[in-house]
C-alpha cells in the first residue's frame, strides 16, 4: 500500500515539500500520495496578500499578516531557490529587494512548472490531527461546503508557518486610550497614519520595517519603544527612541524615562506565537522563536513522534531555500532513505545546537548558523547545492548598507549565489518608489 503524506498549508515551506516530492518523482522514484490542506483559497501563504483582518468570510481566524507596499527586508540573494532561479522565472535578473507582489509570483512560478495544485485541497481547514497505533487520523472542514471529514496518514508536515497569531501585551491605559490600538498582524496600508503621530512598540522586523512605511507614506511622527535596547539607526528626524511604555492617559504615552508622547495610535510589533491547536497533545510543537527550537531533531523532526515534521519553524534569516533544504531531507526521511537515530542522539542534537546558538554573540554568527545549518541539511539530499557562504556575504553587505542608511539600504544591489548574475540598480530609489506593483517592479 502506498504511504500517505499530510501536508498542513501551502505556503513556501509546504511548497517546498510538495516540490521535494514532485522533483523525486521526475526522477523516477516512487513517492507516497501527497494531500495539502490549505486553509485559504490560494497558495503562497503570507505571500498570498489578504485585504481581511479579524475573521475570514468563513468565521476561520484570518492568517494574513502582510501589508501593502511591503517589500522583502533581506535582499533576495539570500533567498532564492537553488532549482528555480529568479533568472529563469523573470527571464532577467532583478533588483534585490522586491516588492510582495514579486516574490508571490516567484513563489508561484516555480510549483506552477512542477504541476502540483492538484495535490491541495483548498479552503479546507485541518481541525486536528492525532496518532494512534502509528497512524495519523487529520481532522479538517472543507469550508465552502461546511462538511467536516477525517483520512489518515502515515506522515504529517506541519507548514502552517509562526507569523500568524500575534503576540498581544498589555499596557496600563489602553482600555481607556483615545486612539486606535492594532498589532502589525493587522496593519495593512500605512496611508491610513499619513499625517499622524505613532506609537510602535517592539525593535524587530515589523517595528523597523512597518516604521519605515510609515514614514514613507506621511506619518507626521514615529516613536519607537524599546523594551531591551533601542535599534540604533541614523533615523528620519521625525523618529525617535525611547524606552518601554509605562501606560496611556487619554492619548498620551508616558514612557520609562519620564518622557511623553501624544499619539494618535500605538501599533504592537511584539511578535508572533508558535501556535498549533489543531496538533494534538502529544505531537504540538512548543517552541520560542529562535534557531535551534525545541524538540526538532535537524530543526525539522518532531522528536516525541519523528513521523511528524515541522518546516520553517525557526526564527529566519534564511528562508524559501532553507525550508527548501529541511522540505528535501523530510522527504528523504518519508522515503527511507534518511534514517532517524534513537531518541538519546536525536536530544543530543538538539542539545547541541541550542548550545550552539547560545555561543552566538550577534547577528553575524547567527547568520552563519543558520547558513551552515542550510548546508549541513542540503550535503544530506540531492537539492542542488549553491553557495551559502555568498548568501551569508549578501547578508553581511545587507546589515551594513542598513547601519549606513536605514532608508536606503533597498537601493543596493548584490550577486545571485544561484546564477553569479550581479541585480541591476532598481529604477526608482526605494523611498521614491510609491507603485509597488510588478510591472513597474519589472520595467528596469
Ligand atoms: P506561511 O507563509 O505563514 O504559510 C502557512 C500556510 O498555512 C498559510 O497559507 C495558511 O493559510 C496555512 N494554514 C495555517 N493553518 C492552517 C490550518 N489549520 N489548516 C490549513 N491551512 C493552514 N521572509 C522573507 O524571506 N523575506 C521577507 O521580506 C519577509 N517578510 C515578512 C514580512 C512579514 C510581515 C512576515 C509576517 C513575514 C515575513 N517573512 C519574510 C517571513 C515569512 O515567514 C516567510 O517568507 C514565509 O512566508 C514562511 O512560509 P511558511 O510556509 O512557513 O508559512
Ligand atoms: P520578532 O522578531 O519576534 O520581534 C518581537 C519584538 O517585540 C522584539 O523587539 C521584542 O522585544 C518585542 N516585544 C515582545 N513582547 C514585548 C513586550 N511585552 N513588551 C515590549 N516589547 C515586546 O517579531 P517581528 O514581528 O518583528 O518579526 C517577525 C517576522 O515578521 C520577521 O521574520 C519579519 O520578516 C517579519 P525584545 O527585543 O524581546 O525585548
Amino acid at each position: 500500500m502506498t504511504k500517505r503524506v499530510a501536508i498542513i498549508g501551502a505556503g513556501p515551506s509546504g511548497l517546498a515539500q510538495m516540490r521535494a516530492f514532485q522533483s523525486a518523482a521526475a526522477k523516477g522514484a516512487e513517492i507516497p500520495e501527497i494531500v495539502c490542506f490549505e486553509k485559504q483559497a490560494n497558495w503562497g501563504g503570507l505571500w498570498n496578500y489578504s485585504w481581511r483582518t479579524g475573521l475570514d468570510k468563513y468565521g476561520e481566524p484570518v492568517h494574513g499578516s502582510m501589508y501593502r507596499y511591503l517589500w522583502s527586508n533581506g535582499p533576495k540573494e539570500g533567498l532564492e531557490f537553488a532549482d528555480y532561479s529568479f533568472e529563469e522565472h523573470f527571464g532577467k535578473q532583478i533588483a534585490s529587494y522586491p516588492p510582495r507582489a514579486v516574490l508571490f509570483d516567484y513563489i508561484q512560478g516555480r510549483v506552477e512548472k512542477a504541476g502540483i495544485r492538484d495535490w491541495i485541497r483548498f479552503e479546507t481547514a485541518v481541525r486536528n490531527v492525532s496518532e494512534n497505533d502509528g497512524k495519523f487520523t487529520v481532522n479538517v472542514t472543507d469550508l465552502p461546503n461546511d462538511r467536516d471529514y477525517s483520512e489518515e496518514f502515515d506522515h504529517v508536515v506541519v507548514c502552517s508557518g509562526h507569523f500568524s497569531t500575534p503576540n498581544v501585551p498589555h499596557f496600563d491605559g489602553f482600555e481607556t486610550y483615545q486612539g486606535r490600538v492594532l498589532h502589525a498582524h493587522d496593519f495593512r496600508d500605512a496611508m491610513e497614519f499619513t499625517g499622524k503621530d505613532i506609537l510602535i512598540i517592539g525593535t524587530s522586523y515589523s517595528a523597523e520595517d512597518i516604521g519605515s512605511q510609515l514614514w514613507k507614506y506621511g506619518a507626521k511622527s514615529i516613536t519607537v519603544s524599546h523594551r531591551t535596547a533601542p535599534m540604533g539607526y541614523a533615523w528620519p528626524d521625525n523618529w525617535q527612541e525611547v524606552p518601554l511604555l509605562q501606560r496611556m492617559e487619554g492619548k498620551t504615552a508616558h514612557f520609562k524615562d519620564g518622557t511623553t508622547k501624544d499619539v494618535d495610535a500605538v501599533i504592537l510589533c511584539t511578535g508572533y506565537k508558535h501556535h498549533f491547536p489543531f496538533m494534538d497533545n502529544a505531537i504540538r510543537l512548543r517552541t520560542p522563536n529562535v534557531l535551534a527550537s525545541d524538540d526538532l531533531y535537524k530543526g525539522v523532526a518532531y522528536i516525541k513522534n519523528p513521523n511528524v515534521f515541522y518546516i520553517g519553524m525557526q526564527d529566519q534569516w534564511f528562508t524559501f531555500n532553507m525550508f527548501d533544504a529541511q522540505a528535501w531531507w523530510a522527504r528523504d526521511v518519508m522515503m527511507n532513505r534518511i534514517e532517524i537515530p534513537n531518541t538519546t542522539a536525536m536530544q543530543a542534537d538538539i542539545d547541541d545546537r541550542q548550545t550552539r546558538e547560545a555561543a552566538g554573540s550577534d547577528d553575524y554568527d547567527a547568520i552563519w548558523y543558520q547558513g551552515d545549518y542550510v548546508k549541513e541539511l542540503i550535503a544530506e539530499t540531492d537539492y542542488p547545492s549553491f553557495d551559502l557562504e555568498g548568501a551569508c556575504q549578501a547578508f553581511k553587505a545587507w546589515k551594513g548598507h542598513k547601519k549606513t542608511n536605514i532608508m536606503t539600504f533597498r537601493d543596493n544591489g548584490y550577486k545571485s549565489v544561484i546564477t553569479g548574475t550581479m541585480a541591476p540598480k532598481h529604477h526608482t530609489p526605494w523611498k521614491d518608489a510609491l507603485d509597488d506593483s510588478l510591472d513597474v517592479y519589472l520595467e528596469n
